[in-house]
């Protein structure tokens, strides 16, 4: 995953602080990162490392049926005066199994983009 903005989110110290939520089946929502927020000021990118994952998930998915998962992907900015913003939603559908691919995750301006990467691969243990 990577993330990153144009625009100046904050009046104060020019920095957004960014967080995702993602909703997977049912009415779970993830939080990430867990506690704390990304902050970016304009023109900033932040790349996470290869172990951080934003969900993670372990399905059954018979040979002759493939499945699908969808999972939506939240992106907001946190604000201490007022609610936190949503910056941009979309709810991906995810074919299990599936190649990796990479998605993008971007407000309506496209002044902030996340490009997720989607892994979605066979697991054999
Ligand atoms: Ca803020």
């Amino acid at each position: 995953m990577s993330l990153k903005t144009l625009k100046d989110y904050d009046i104060f110290g020019w920095r957004g602080e960014f967080y995702f939520k993602v909703d997977g089946p049912k009415t779970f929502k993830a939080r990430w990162p867990n506690k704390g927020t990304i902050k970016l000021q304009r023109n900033q990118e932040f790349t996470s490392k290869a172990d951080m994952s934003l969900w993670s998930q372990f399905k059954t998915v018979h040979v002759d049926h493939p499945a699908v998962q969808k999972i939506k992907v939240i992106l907001r900015e946190k604000d201490h005066l007022k609610k936190d913003e949503v910056v941009a939603e979309q709810e991906f559908e995810i074919k299990l199994p599936s190649k990796t691919e990479y998605v993008i995750l971007q407000d309506s301006k496209e002044q902030t983009k996340a490009k997720l990467r989607i892994q979605a691969a066979r697991t054999r243990y």
